[in-house]
């Protein structure tokens, strides 16, 4: 079996990453990509196995363009570190890349009540909508993908925050893309860590701003 690197972007979320990292498939390589955690994530990251990265730009698509110009499998691997999905979650999305999808990306299925904010569902249903008119047959934004190192390199993806998953999508939708959505179970956070995007309101009016600049 081919090694596939899994990127995960990652700022304090330390009590998260042993069991994200544990629950690795085998063949999978996780590669975390810190900016300037302060809670000790980029050493528990290395004590736990994971190649860490230290992104000095902020933002999520930094960390994520940073890990993707690290990786080296043919597929590679994006997935949160704050444990809310499960990395067996990605076997399927890798198949569904070797299969024909150019990529693969996760639909959330929350697995528990309140775990997903509903500001953040109906934001994203809104897009995920807007890309079904575009040809991309998803219903999330999802956190979660797989994709040829080589294709989303010339994909070119330009945005370094947090627009980074939507400019992915319209993107794909403009190449012709053949795209596939898998569901992907979403649970609770881990214990002990703290939402940087939708769960809070300035989480979430920085993703809103960020992914309304990739529309423009
Ligand atoms: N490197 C990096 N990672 C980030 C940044 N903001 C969020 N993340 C990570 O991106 C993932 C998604 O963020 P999260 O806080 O879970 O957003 P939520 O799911 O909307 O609550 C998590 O793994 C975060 O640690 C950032 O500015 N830099
Ligand atoms: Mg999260």
């Amino acid at each position: 079996m081919n090694a596939v690197d899994v990127v995960l972007p990652c700022l304090d979320e330390a009590a998260a990453l042993p069991g994200v990292l544990a629950a690795m498939p085998a063949g999978y390589r996780p590669i975390v990509v810190d900016n300037g955690s302060t809670d000790g994530s980029p050493e528990v990251a290395a004590e736990h196995g994971a190649v860490v990265l230290r992104e000095p730009r902020k933002g999520y698509g930094a960390a994520v363009h940073t890990g993707l110009l690290a990786a080296r499998s043919e597929t590679v691997c994006f997935l949160d570190a704050d444990g809310s999905l499960d990395p067996a979650s990605l076997v399927a999305l890798v198949a569904a890349v070797n299969d024909g999808a150019r990529l693969a990306v996760g639909r959330r299925v929350p697995v528990a009540r309140g775990v997903w904010p509903w500001h953040a569902r109906a934001g994203n249903r809104v897009l995920a909508a807007m890309l079904r008119r575009r040809g991309v047959p998803v219903s999330d934004i999802a956190p979660a993908r797989a994709v040829r190192r080589r294709d989303l390199l010339e994909l070119g993806v330009t945005d370094r925050a947090f627009g980074y998953p939507l400019e992915l999508l319209l993107r794909a939708a403009r190449a012709r893309w053949p795209v596939v959505e898998l569901d992907v179970p979403y649970r609770p956070r881990a214990a002990g860590t703290r939402s940087k995007v939708s769960g809070s309101v300035r989480g979430t009016a920085r993703a809103v701003r960020d992914m309304a600049a990739v529309l423009r």
